[in-house]
């Protein structure tokens, strides 16, 4: 009798836990959108990346099936399952309806050897209207299903296997999620970090929604971190071979690999836990500040100061560089905006001294390779110093109006930058139409002329003091590179219009490298679009009197309008745009401009490490990967030139 009672007391309280999670998801998911649907997948997968990290796994597949539900399995040891001698019910069971102490939601734990179980388990398994579980393990096959969150019957024993290992199937709740249909390539993109993170494991990822032939992706990195700086720094020559170096001090685990190319962009990634911490925190800064003071001490060493460069600064030395840096601490303090940023103020000490000392070594050994490196930071630094000049010298022309605005600007008379919009206009006659097309209100044009640069080919020096750039830098009005100020920009929209050929699909591509390059936050704020004129003007009469026009945007679009129109065709006029010149006022209003009526893309970046690839390939120095990029991307290439 009294176990009896014991089991009914502990299973109210795993279902008021239960129903806690259902009341209130986002304390436990963040969010019921997609990135909540998401963090389901996270939370399950993680489970199996401990039991790969602790030894005993090595392989990972993530399924998504037809009806948006999930599956995740491993082979690793199995959850255990058997009876918890407190709860009296298996331990597959608790890991699955008991909420861990707190219950908050965090994903900060770090188990250094694969110590707890079922972290966040049993809020997917709360959050889904059916969840199965099966573990193989002895031999045997374990069982339990479970309905929202309730199981249906206890752990059973439903067969035999030779198999080892976990397999979670669930289904979101679509009561909970506003959103149920989970993005494949979000999720590829987390994996894929999982992967090169973790280095040996192998994550398959496949979307059964995909037919006739499911989506498939295998992520698996020998290399691991070195694997993940060569795929950031694709494109570009490398200066040297990747630095590698690993330390473990007691519990705290840092990986860092980084290589020099001839880019001129700096990307690093960090991670604490298999978590990016997009917005840095004491890792980054103890890495940055070692990286500058090892290459000044080498600088000296080596004999390669300059009278102009005595000293090299952060900027100087991160030029061209790509790194990432993983760190594996106990108790990771999350802090900033989207609690993405290290607190822990004894690990800049910590990373600092390590890289200071392992750098230290790596030059000591390899000295060409710290010659390469400042040789290049020096140029950076000069280029740096003329850059200023430029800057000054652009000031002084008189350019730019007596508030600093150029004078092709066509400014809009509304100033909360919130309502404002700007187009950016390659070629005078359209920037004209335009200008008479807008609506001043809230519409800014700017008309572009002259040679465009190729960002991805040129130094800041040479970004400042451009004919083509600066008055884009100065109608934004928020500075550029590190200096850039997302408060400041002066339009929420910045729209990019040109033709919808070769040439303007050029030109959107330079554009929009150099808004990724030197006003990242604009991108990644999602401030910058494409406009899309139409490709087809469509005449057809209505009544003998009386003629219409419709516009297509596609080739498939006119063919759908053309099908649906009931007069003779023989008086059907359909007139082919070869550029915005060609529209006049009304008409590229109409079509291009007005907000009822327009058509623009919002650029966004589902995949970072995608987009950043796709710059410096496609518009950097080195053909031979910009043309197997082009064969194997070409989805993408066609994305960037909508
Ligand atoms: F919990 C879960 F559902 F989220 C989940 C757990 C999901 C998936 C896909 C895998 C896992 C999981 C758990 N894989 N492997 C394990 N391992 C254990 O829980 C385990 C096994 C044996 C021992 C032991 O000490 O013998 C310890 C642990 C933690």
């Amino acid at each position: 009798m009294a176990a009896n009672n014991d089991y009914n007391a502990s299973n109210i309280q795993i279902l008021e836990g239960l129903e806690h999670v259902r009341k209130r998801p986002g304390m436990y998911i963040g969010s019921t959108g997609i990135d909540g649907l998401h963090h389901l997948c996270y939370e399950i997968v993680d489970n199996a990346i401990d039991e790969a990290l602790a030894g005993y796994c090595d392989n990972i597949i993530v399924t998504i099936y037809d009806d948006n539900s999930f599956s995740v399995e491993d082979n690793g040891r199995g959850i255990p399952v058997d009876i918890q001698k407190d709860l009296k019910i298996s331990a597959l069971e608790v890991v699955f309806t008991k909420l861990n102490a707190g219950g908050k939601f965090d994903n900060s734990s770090y188990k250094v050897s694969g110590g707890l179980h079922g972290v966040g388990a049993s809020v997917v398994n709360a959050l889904s209207t059916r969840c199965e579980v099966s573990v193989y393990k002895n031999g045997k096959v374990y069982f339990q299903k479970y309905k929202r969150g309730v199981p249906e019957a206890p752990v059973a024993v439903v067969g035999d296997t030779e198999k080892r290992g976990t397999k979670v199937w669930w289904k979101p709740d679509a009561e909970i999620f506003t959103e149920t249909s989970p993005h494949y390539d979000v999720l590829a993109h987390r994996l894929s970090e999982l992967a090169f993170l973790n280095k040996g494991i192998k994550i398959t990822i496949i979307d059964e929604r995909v037919k006739p032939e499911p989506k498939k992706k295998e992520l698996h990195y020998e290399g691991g971190i070195v694997s993940f700086v060569e795929f950031l720094s694709q494109g570009n020559k490398p200066l040297h071979k990747p630095i590698y170096m690993s330390t473990t001090q007691g519990d705290t685990i840092l990986e860092i690999a980084l290589v020099y190319s001839d880019s001129y962009s700096e990307t690093v990634y960090s991670f604490v836990n298999n978590i990016n911490t997009h917005e840095g925190g004491t890792h980054l800064v103890g890495f940055r500040s070692a990286l500058t003071r090892t290459l000044n001490e080498f600088m000296k060493k080596l004999k390669l100061t300059k009278k102009a460069v005595e000293k090299l600064d952060g900027e100087d030395v991160r030029e061209g560089l790509s790194a990432v840096i993983s760190l594996k601490i106990p108790n990771p303090q999350f802090e900033g905006q989207t609690k993405t940023k290290l607190g822990n103020s004894d690990i800049k000490g910590i990373v600092e001294g390590i890289v200071n000392t392992e750098l230290t070594k790596y030059f000591e050994e390899f000295p060409e390779d710290a010659k390469a490196i400042i040789q290049k930071s020096i140029i950076a630094s000069e280029a740096k110093a003329a850059a200023r000049r430029a800057r000054e010298a652009t000031r002084r022309k008189n350019a730019l109006d007596s508030v600093g605005l150029p004078g092709k600007l066509a400014d809009c008379s509304e100033k909360n930058p919130e309502n404002c919009e700007i187009y950016i206009v390659e070629g005078d006659s359209a920037g004209g139409s335009a200008k008479q097309g807008r609506d001043r209100k809230y519409q800014a044009i700017l008309p572009l002329w002259g040679k465009m640069l190729n960002v991805e080919k040129t130094r800041i020096d040479k970004v400042i003091g451009n004919d083509k750039l600066d008055p884009v830098i100065a109608a934004i009005g928020a500075g550029i590179g590190a200096d850039f100020d997302i408060k400041k920009i002066r339009y929420g929209k910045v729209i990019i219009m040109a033709d919808a050929d070769v040439d303007g699909s050029h030109i959107r591509t330079l554009l929009l490298t150099f808004f990724y390059r030197y006003m990242k936050p604009l991108v990644l704020n999602g401030n910058v679009y494409i406009a899309c004129p139409p490709l087809f003007k469509i005449e057809y009469p209505v009544t003998p009197q009386k003629k219409e026009v419709k516009y297509a945007y596609t080739d498939e679009e006119k063919d759908a309008i053309l099908k649906g129109l009931e007069c003779d065709p023989e008086k059907i006029r359909i007139q082919r745009y070869k550029g915005l010149g060609e529209m006049n006022p009304e008409q590229l209003w109409e079509t291009t401009m007005n907000p009822e009526t327009r058509n623009i893309i919002k650029i966004g970046l589902e995949d970072e490490y995608v987009a950043n690839n796709l710059f410096s390939v496609l518009m950097g120095n080195d053909v031979e990967s910009r043309r197997t990029f082009i064969e194997t991307n070409a989805q993408y290439v066609n994305n960037l030139d909508v």
